[in-house]
């Protein structure tokens, strides 16, 4: 299988941290990565449309030489392709809060935090926009509280003891906004701590470069 992703992206990053936290719990995908320039446009070429008519990372080829184009749907691939060591595992419960958690980084929290790094501070050169910051700021609030909170009860990771997606989820979100220096953490003392935990563990020293 090959992985065409680009480092600093976080959906590409989600994925490979993803991929690094299983390969720590001993299972060795095999999985090949290659980098797509997006900063020279070549997503958007026609050699990367044929992986993925939407042009963007991450994509998956997979053996059979089809594709999954999906951040999320490449996990859960992988998921089903290694089942020993899952990282989605437990009760019902546990996998139901587990894929919650990770669904509310994803969609409540890495789409603002992108649009906020750009505002402030944006690597590809677009201009400033305070106002946008502000709203942005506001968006953020509830989901970022929202974490707090649940690590309100001295949990290590967003969900207990065990690494899980959302912590590959919000720790690949929060690379850009450091590549970007910016700090959306606030007044959030237990997130801060998360974020310096979850980047101190093997499999994010190996992805993360911010
Ligand atoms: N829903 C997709 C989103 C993929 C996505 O938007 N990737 C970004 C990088 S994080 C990208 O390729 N952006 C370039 C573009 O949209 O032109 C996923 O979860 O994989």
């Amino acid at each position: 299988m090959k992985l065409y992703m680009v480092p600093l992206a976080p959906n590409p990053t989600k994925v490979m941290l993803y991929i690094a936290e299983r390969e720590e719990l001993g299972t060795q995908m095999g999985i090949e990565q290659i980098v797509v320039n997006t900063v020279k446009g070549r997503h958007k070429e026609p050699e990367h449309l044929a992986r993925n008519p939407f042009g963007t990372v991450p994509a998956l080829e997979l053996d059979d030489g089809s594709y999954l184009v999906e951040s999320l749907a490449i996990i859960q691939y992988l998921e089903d392709k290694f089942p020993d060591g899952k990282l989605i595992s437990g009760t019902p419960e546990q996998k139901g809060h587990a894929r919650d958690v990770e669904r509310i980084v994803d969609l409540r929290l890495a789409g603002p935090m992108g649009a906020y790094g750009h505002a402030v501070n944006s690597p590809l050169g677009y201009p400033k926009d305070e106002q946008k910051a502000a709203q942005l700021e506001t968006a953020m609030a509830a989901p970022l509280d929202y974490l707090e909170q649940l690590l309100g009860d001295d949990r290590p990771l967003l969900l207990g003891e065990q690494v899980s997606i959302a912590d590959c989820t919000l720790a690949a979100s929060l690379q850009f906004v450091r590549y970007v220096e910016c700090d959306v953490f606030g007044e959030r003392p237990r997130l801060r701590a998360w974020d310096e935990r979850y980047r101190s563990r093997p499999a994010a020293q190996q992805v993360l470069k911010w």
